[in-house]
């Protein structure tokens, strides 16, 4: 490989053609140094003494796992001292937490997922860091929920890490998505993918299968048609994938597309779908739709959905555009018909 650009070279570059500022670059370069620290981290496995669960629970009523907490606290430690953040909010946390009056605010507020997946953590299967950017709104601290309530159209990058054979980072800043992989003899993360392209068609979908009961009526339809294959009404044989792992889920559409879906379901009806809009859904779609594909939540875009709460739920089908348009016009179609 010819002299790779490494990521302090992409986000100087970027902040010379006007995509981002300065305290934006050093942000982007604070999250994915904590990323080489989470990496390591999750790398050392059962020799560091880590994995397992930590004895607490979150906001969300899992339990957390070491890791959760350790990834957690790196993240949050890191962005403390360097002035370009007002606070961080985090699937860990109940509320946000601002920067301590100790160091300067900037104007961005940051929120993560610092270790999803985690369940597989204690069976060696890829996990990953996902994160948010937001602009902190004038003259607010950020350290209430409300500051964060912005839609996912508003967010100025977004990205994830991938702790898997090797560890990426895949960044968007609004001008296409990108991914990086992290070289472990100089600690660095070198672009290997510029302008990733999502594959506008796909025959691979990832659900949860074990839940198919507990769908509603046209997301069944959905699946049952995918699953007639050839022989029914899509005309084409489909192949299924369910890591269980958004992160690596989300980085195979990423690199062969697909479509990936958590649908609403009627184990807890007051749950509108298993994943988090702000710090999962919203960064996930922006990356995919920065590489040409798409996201709803089975009827709206998910960039354009307002959120209420700062860990709110939604369903989620993203991936290849053409696929997740077809998907989404099962329950635009039933809507109509009601
Ligand atoms: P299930 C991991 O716990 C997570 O939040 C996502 O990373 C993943 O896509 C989903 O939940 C898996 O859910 O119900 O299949 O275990």
């Amino acid at each position: 490989m010819s002299n790779p650009v490494s990521l302090t070279r992409f986000l100087i570059e970027q902040q010379h053609a006007g995509h981002i500022s300065a305290d934006l670059r050093l942000l982007i370069e604070v999250v994915a140094r904590s990323c080489k620290r989470i990496s390591i981290a999750v790398g050392k496995g059962a020799l560091g003494g880590v994995l397992g669960d930590a004895g607490t629970g979150n906001v969300q009523g899992e339990a957390q796992k070491k890791l959760d907490v350790i990834s957690n606290e790196i993240l949050l430690e890191a962005n403390e001292w360097g002035g370009h953040l007002a606070a961080c909010a985090s699937e860990e946390m109940d509320h946000p937490v601002p920067v301590p009056n100790a160091y300067p605010k900037g104007n961005y507020l940051l929120l993560f997922d610092p270790l999803d997946g985690s369940s597989n953590i204690d069976v060696n299967v890829s996990v990953g860091t996902i994160f948010s950017v937001l602009r902190c709104p004038d003259g607010v601290s950020g350290a209430d929920d409300a500051h964060f309530l912005q839609c996912g159209a508003t967010q100025v990058a977004a990205g994830y890490a991938i702790y898997g054979p090797s560890t990426e980072l895949v960044l968007t800043v609004g001008n296409g998505s990108h991914a990086f992989t992290m070289d472990r003899e100089i600690g660095g993360f070198l672009l290997t993918r510029k302008d990733i392209q999502v594959p506008r068609a796909t025959a691979e979908f990832a659900i949860n299968m074990s839940n198919q009961r507990h769908w509603d009526t046209p997301m069944q339809r959905y699946i049952d048609e995918l699953l007639a294959g050839k022989d029914g009404p899509r005309g084409k044989n489909f192949n299924m994938r369910w890591i269980a792992s958004m992160v690596a889920d989300v980085h195979r559409i990423m690199n062969r597309g697909g479509i990936f879906i958590y649908p609403w379901d009627r184990k807890d009806p007051s749950k509108a779908g298993k994943l988090r809009l702000m710090y999962e859904a919203n960064p996930m779609a922006m990356l995919i739709e920065q590489a040409g594909g798409a996201a709803t939540d089975g009827r709206r875009r998910i960039l354009d959905i307002q959120p209420e709460a700062l860990h709110q739920r939604i369903p989620v089908f993203l991936g290849s555009a053409e696929e997740v348009e077809v998907a989404t016009a099962y329950h635009l179609e039933a809507d109509r018909k009601a």
